[in-house]
């Protein structure tokens, strides 16, 4: 029983920490020394590894923690009873034991082990396997100061110098690389050798936070393989070759724009060889298509030697000729700064094959661009059928400071599982230069390093030494093969450093003055590289002075042809766009009715359950009202019209996505549009029913995840692949959307003026103030409006034939009031040769308002019906008063222009008051603003006080927005100007709603009842709060 009392009194010691301190064999500085040693030696093959194997010990038979007492009478017991019978334990026991006491047969050589070595040894593997890149040499410049963990000291197991050369079996049951079980004997140092080598050479490797133990299992394949990487001279060319254009790209540039701006790459330039070689390898196991998004670090380095965007062109856009020559009917934008536009190229592979590479736009915000980037590649799955994500995949780069600070990295990691959302794992790679800017990463974060946040979602992560190419390289290739391999989310970490400022005209020894003394005397990872190889003798002088000539001369040609550069073509219509108009070209206005008998066909289709299926009572009863609906084709609501828009388009081949929180039911249990068996819990979905044989994916309605910058930005990047598709994201609450109002500013709102690409994105914001307290109320409709570029002084062209003013306009902006109105505006999404995103200010109680609804007849294309106009049947920008009034109304007194659900609060009073000299126009369309119908109301009712009556306070809604458009019309019809539009609506306010129920009541009537006075209404304003007791809302 002697291994158990020495190895049981070694662990006492061991746990008490003290042991490290009294006789180690080494102190921590000396590990390190004695592990360089390590590196350099030769591991020499131990005899005991031509031994035959023993018999694996399984972990998992040792159910106790075998460091506790209960733990030390077992095994006592089991060697007791091992001692008086071997037949009597299990067979592991036996050869265990047999191990420990020398005895065993089959593995002479490791006599003397005892079992609390095998177990301390164990712990060692595992500390490295944790915390071994804790002690790897990530930092090209040396500076960073880590502590190293104890438990990657042999000495705080107990081992000892005597220990180094003693041999030991260390396989385990069900394990793989280091400890797999077919392992042979090792000496103690060889075992430290190469567990040096594997966890703390030049990568680091995080990865034993993923619970699953096949991935661990893989991961320690690939890393503790016996052999370190090699390659071979070819590829160790082409490496190099690849270094040298990306070094050369940025010297180049530098050498002849000295004052431009270009965030280069030096000191990290080992990315683009990493990227090159992990594309190539991603093309060798099937990936077709690559979708690249990355800030401005690079980004040009990466637009020319990466995706192979001209050189020729990126020099000419350096030299300020940007903006291209105009070819007829081309839209050139206002354009954006070189490093941040977006191209695409087909790249010949390795193996002959052609792999598609894009970069997507992106504005300067940080990060911003990730969940549009996994939103497009989700896209090209579905229009690739890519039901495997193995052919298309998202390649997000990030900076050190921007992946640990900005939240919208996190909103995007967590995406990565969602089944709607999921792209089959994206690759980030962190150009990890140590500063943001002028911030030292202790003031940037709080954790260790700055892909900690990747560890929540169970990614590995690659840290890698920046200096070291082949590294690089092989961190890449390996995030490329786990990625293909498991489907999810991989970090390459490059740690590398910025040689020059934040900028190239950025002074950085202001802020970081010691790492810039170090930085100056440090070699590039070319030099590095190319005195690696000339040691190796793999390549000659010559071969490397060759290779920089022919960089040279190119770039050098380049330049030259850039001087007569002129773009041709905006290379805004993708393959899927084309035949589409810019705003340039006129697009003819189609209609948007649909033919009765297929309003019935779908609209039995959604309103139909399977036989045996049991909804809850109250979805039932929605149900069969649905089903009468359909068949009277009377009081359809708002929830059947947006089913019967969706229903329509699908009949029409498009393919029609819905996101957002809670969306399936619906924020407000209108919508249903997936019902829940009540005793299965099973799902249907009635749109999935819609044709025969519908692919499941055709229809998507998905309950998001609870982000609205991550959901809304990945819905922006679907829609923008492919026009044929209706993609929605819906806010729970409209204000909700301040929480990704850098994809509404930088992305909706001005992206196809900076970069020239169309996006028919549907947002929906409930809005309407209906008494839920100030931050339920108001979707915020002026701000969406302050951001629309229809000129409020300027009445564009409106005839119908000529009218571009849709399509030159940056979006637009509705508040519809009626489920058939809203029916057309969706589908005129898709009904057009253009697209333009869409922000609807979407109902709540118009919902269920009993006089919101609509008729089939609103919804069909037949001559006559209601709806039906000159042309057809139509999304009804303007909705004029709903009383019989002919072209010329001399008699009516006021004209009150409203949009949204105000609406109908307006018309009761009017009937309430008896007030038939008052008539009331819907704006459903705010912008572009309907200059022609307003014009022709106006006309219609020359001697009426004109009013604009909204439900939100003054500094909000719609006010501001419509005050000058309005004006403009008036002044154009010689009925006054700006000052003669009378104001009601709530008062100025800070807050968007009160939060007391009794106030919203007083406001709202006395804001209805003063437009339905009898009396004018003064100028500008005069409203007064009622002064009674209120009740906060709960
Ligand atoms: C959302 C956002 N906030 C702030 C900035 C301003 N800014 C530009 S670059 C930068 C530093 C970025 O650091 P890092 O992510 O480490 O990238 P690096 O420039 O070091 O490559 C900052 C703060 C920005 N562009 N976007
Ligand atoms: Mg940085």
């Amino acid at each position: 029983m002697a291994w158990f009392r020495v190895a049981s009194g070694v662990t006492k010691v061991a746990i008490g920490r003290n042991l490290a301190q009294t006789r180690s064999f080494v102190t921590r500085t000396r590990v390190l020394l004695s592990q360089n040693r390590y590196f350099h030696s030769t591991v020499s093959v131990s005899k005991a590894q031509t031994a035959p194997v023993p018999h694996p010990v399984p972990l998992s038979k040792l159910t106790d923690n075998f460091l506790d007492g209960t733990s030390n009478l077992y095994l006592e017991e089991l060697q007791r009873s091992w001692e008086a019978d071997p037949n009597s334990v299990d067979k592991s026991w036996d050869n265990f034991f047999r191990n420990f006491v020398g005895q065993a047969a089959t593995s002479p050589g490791i006599s003397g082990q005892t079992i609390q070595e095998s177990m301390q040894l164990l712990l060692l593997v595992r500390a490295y396997q944790v915390n071994g890149h804790l002690k790897a040499k990530l930092d090209p410049l040396g500076l960073e100061q880590r502590e190293i963990p104890e438990d990657l000291d042999p000495a705080f197991y107990g081992f000892t110098e005597a220990d180094l050369d003693r041999e030991f079996f260390i396989g385990v049951w069900r394990m793989a690389g280091f400890l797999s079980e077919n392992r042979p004997v090792q000496t103690l140092r060889s075992i430290l050798t190469r567990l040096e080598q594997a966890y703390c050479g030049t990568i680091g490797y995080e990865y034993m936070h993923i619970a699953d133990r096949d991935k661990c299992n893989w991961l320690r394949d690939k890393i503790e393989t016996p052999t370190p990487r090699q390659y071979n001279q070819q590829r160790r060319e082409v490496m190099l070759d690849r270094l040298i254009w990306s070094t050369h790209f940025e010297n180049f540039l530098a050498k002849k724009w000295t004052a431009a701006k270009r965030f280069g790459l030096e000191g990290g330039e080992t990315l683009i060889p990493g990227m090159k070689e992990m594309f190539d390898r991603a093309a060798d196991l099937g990936v077709e298509s690559i979708v690249i998004g990355m800030p401005h670090r690079g980004r040009l380095n990466v637009l020319g030697n990466v995706v192979r965007k001209p050189l020729a062109q990126i020099f000419s856009e350096f030299s300020g000729g940007t903006k291209p020559v105009d070819e007829v009917g081309l839209y050139t934008g206002s354009g954006d700064v070189k490093y941040h536009l977006g191209t695409s190229y087909d790249r010949p592979t390795r193996a002959g094959n052609r792999i598609h590479l894009s970069l997507v736009a992106n504005p300067s915000h940080l990060e911003a661009v990730d969940p549009v980037v996994v939103g497009k590649t989700r896209a090209k799955q579905y229009y690739s059928n890519d039901v495997e994500r193995t052919k298309n995949l998202a390649v997000l780069i990030h900076g050190d400071g921007s992946f640990a600070g900005q939240g919208v990295v996190y909103e995007t990691l967590h995406l990565s599982a969602l089944p709607n959302y999921s792209t089959g794992g994206t690759i980030h790679i962190v150009v990890n230069n140590q500063v943001a800017f002028t911030t030292d990463p202790r003031s940037g974060r709080s954790s260790q390093y700055c892909t900690d946040v990747a560890k929540a979602l169970n990614a590995p992560i690659f840290h890698v030494n920046g200096d070291d190419l082949e590294a690089v390289v092989h961190a890449c290739e390996l995030a490329a093969v786990w990625r293909q391999t498991f489907h999810s989310d991989v970090v390459v970490d490059i740690v590398s450093y910025r040689r020059f400022g934040h900028n190239e005209i950025d002074e950085p020894t202001f802020t970081q003055p010691k790492m810039y003394q170090v930085i100056r005397n440090h070699p590039s990872a070319l030099e590095i590289y190319e005195k690696k190889l000339l040691e190796s003798g793999q390549v000659t002088q010559e071969d490397i002075d060759r290779m920089h000539n022919k960089v040279n001369t190119i770039l050098n040609e380049e330049y030259l042809k850039s001087k007569d550069y002129v773009p041709k073509r905006r290379d805004w219509l993708s393959a899927y766009w084309s035949g589409f108009k810019s705003p340039e070209q006129l697009s003819r206005i189609r209609n948007t009715g649909v033919k009765p008998e297929i309003l019935k066909n779908v609209g039995k289709a959604i309103t139909t359950l399977p036989e045996n299926f049991k909804p809850h009572r109250a979805v039932k009863k929605i149900f069969e009202q649905r089903v009468q609906m359909i068949e009277t084709g009377e009081g359809i609501d708002w929830a059947v019209g947006e089913a019967l828009a969706f229903a329509t388009l699908l009949v029409e081949g498009n393919h029609v996505r819905l996101s957002g929180q809670d969306v399936e039911r619906g924020t407000f249990s209108h919508r249903h549009a997936v019902v829940h068996d009540q005793e299965t819990g099973e799902k249907y979905c009635p749109l999935d029913h819609v044709i025969a044989n519908q692919n499941e994916e055709m229809f998507t309605v998905s309950n998001s995840s609870l982000s609205e910058f991550g959901v809304l930005g990945f819905e922006l990047g679907y829609s923008m692949e492919n026009p044929n598709s209706l993609v929605i994201w819906e806010a729970q609450f409209g204000d909700f959307a301040n929480g990704a109002h850098v994809i509404f500013d930088q992305f909706l709102s001005s992206g196809e003026s900076k970069w020239l690409r169309q996006t028919g994105l549907v947002v929906l914001l409930p809005h309407g103030y209906d008494g839920q307290g100030p931050e339920h109320s108001s979707a915020r409709l002026e701000r969406y409006l302050q951001m629309s570029d229809d000129n409020p002084y300027v009445i564009p062209e409106m005839d119908q034939t000529l009218c571009k003013q849709i399509q030159e306009c940056n979006w637009q902006v509705v508040n519809v009031t009626t489920p058939a109105n809203y029916f057309h505006v969706l589908r005129r999404q898709i009904h057009r040769e253009f697209r333009k995103p869409l922000i609807v200010m979407a109902p709540k109680n118009l919902l269920r308002h009993k006089d919101c609804k609509s008729n089939l007849s609103e919804f069909d294309d037949v001559q006559g019906h209601p709806g039906f106009d000159k042309q057809g049947t139509r999304f009804k920008r303007l909705i004029k008063d709903q009383n019989d009034h002919s072209d010329l109304e001399e008699g009516i007194r006021r004209l009150v222009l409203c949009s949204g659900k105000v609406y109908y609060e307006l018309d009761e009073e009017r009937k309430k008051v008896g007030a038939k000299d008052i008539a009331i126009c819907r704006v459903e369309q705010l912008c572009p603003f309907p200059y022609d119908l307003i014009q022709r109301e106006l006309k219609r009712y020359p001697n009426a006080e004109i009013v604009w009556c909204q439900e939100e306070p003054m500094n909000m809604g719609a006010y501001s927005y419509i005050m000058p458009r309005l004006g403009t019309v008036m002044k154009a019809l010689g009925r006054g100007s700006m000052e003669d539009i009378k104001y009601v609506g709530r008062a100025p306010s800070a807050a968007t709603a009160t939060g007391f129920y009794q106030m919203h009541s007083n406001e709202q009537n006395e804001l209805v009842h003063k437009a339905m006075q009898q009396e004018p209404i003064n100028y500008p304003f005069s409203f007064k709060i009622p002064e009674k007791q209120c009740e906060p809302i709960s």
